[in-house]
């Protein structure tokens, strides 16, 4: 019953327990971490859910109504009527009207996610079957991201999620991410920051978040890839300027792009 209740309350409400991550019995979004995700989730909330639950009630109404006001014993010569034109006018038109209701809402919040504001930082996703590959081009570093395997697993760290290099980038920042793949189709997607993009192969596609908490997110492949699709998750960690500026200097030691000098790449061509 404790269940019941708790997923009933779950479509309503925003539990704090949803941060971050999937929780246990969860229905409905991940708690919102950036402006895009609160407003998919206040467009849901606040619009679909109501029209939702108004037409189901109402067909359910309707069935009712019609099981019990004309079944056979109360009604036993049935209507022989086929056509009513003011019934099928507004059957056509009411549900034209809700679908325009829906649709600019959901056009409004389209083109704010389409539309990249001056980035402070760029970073790009790279999908490989079965991991992810992460460039800061603008800082000169790269690195691949692997999950973690169960075994492995420290307290902290959540299953099939976590990956041994987190993405980190500093809080409150426009980080643009522009997403590719190497092989086949994957998808970089991070629910908290209302964020899926497709990685195509050949083809750079890009969006954006502004994380506004500090924490790390997780996200997984949202493309089917492959036979490890289900293990190659995607972790974020938002942190301080200040973190973020220790990390980059450590960073830069450690992930630092090998620098192909002009001979070399004579000597290669020879
Ligand atoms: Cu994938």
């Amino acid at each position: 019953m404790k269940k019941i209740i708790f997923i009933f309350s779950s479509i309503f409400i925003c539990h704090n327990a949803f941060a971050k991550q999937p929780v246990e019995w969860q229905l409905g979004f991940q708690k919102p971490a950036s402006e895009s995700m609160r407003d998919i989730v206040a467009f849901h909330n606040n619009l679909l859910l109501p029209i939702i639950i108004a037409i189901s009630v109402f067909v359910l109404f309707l069935m009712l109504y019609a099981c019990i006001r004309f079944r056979a014993s109360a009604n036993p010569n049935p209507s022989k009527r086929t056509h009513n034109v003011t019934v099928e006018v507004l059957w056509t038109l009411i549900p034209c009207l809700i679908l325009i209701v829906m649709a600019v809402p959901s056009f409004k919040i389209l083109y704010k996610q389409d539309t990249i504001p001056k980035a402070d930082l760029t970073i790009k996703a790279i999908g490989y079957q079965w991991y992810w590959g992460y460039e800061y081009p603008d800082e000169n570093l790269e690195f691949e991201a692997y999950m973690i395997e169960e075994k492995d697993l420290k307290a902290d760290q959540p299953r099939l999620l976590a990956v041994d290099n987190e993405v980190v980038v500093p809080v409150g920042k426009v980080v643009k991410v522009l997403i590719t793949a190497n092989d086949v189709l994957h998808a970089w997607a991070l629910p908290s920051f209302g964020v899926k993009r497709d990685a195509v192969p050949g083809r750079i596609n890009e969006t954006w978040f502004k994380a506004e908490k500090v924490g790390t997110y997780y996200g997984q492949c949202s493309e089917l890839c492959g036979i490890k699709h289900a293990f190659m998750p995607i972790a974020v960690k938002v942190v301080s300027e200040d973190d973020y500026q220790d990390w980059l200097s450590e960073a830069r030691v450690k992930f630092a792009k090998e620098v192909i000098e002009n001979d070399q790449l004579k000597l290669v061509s020879k």
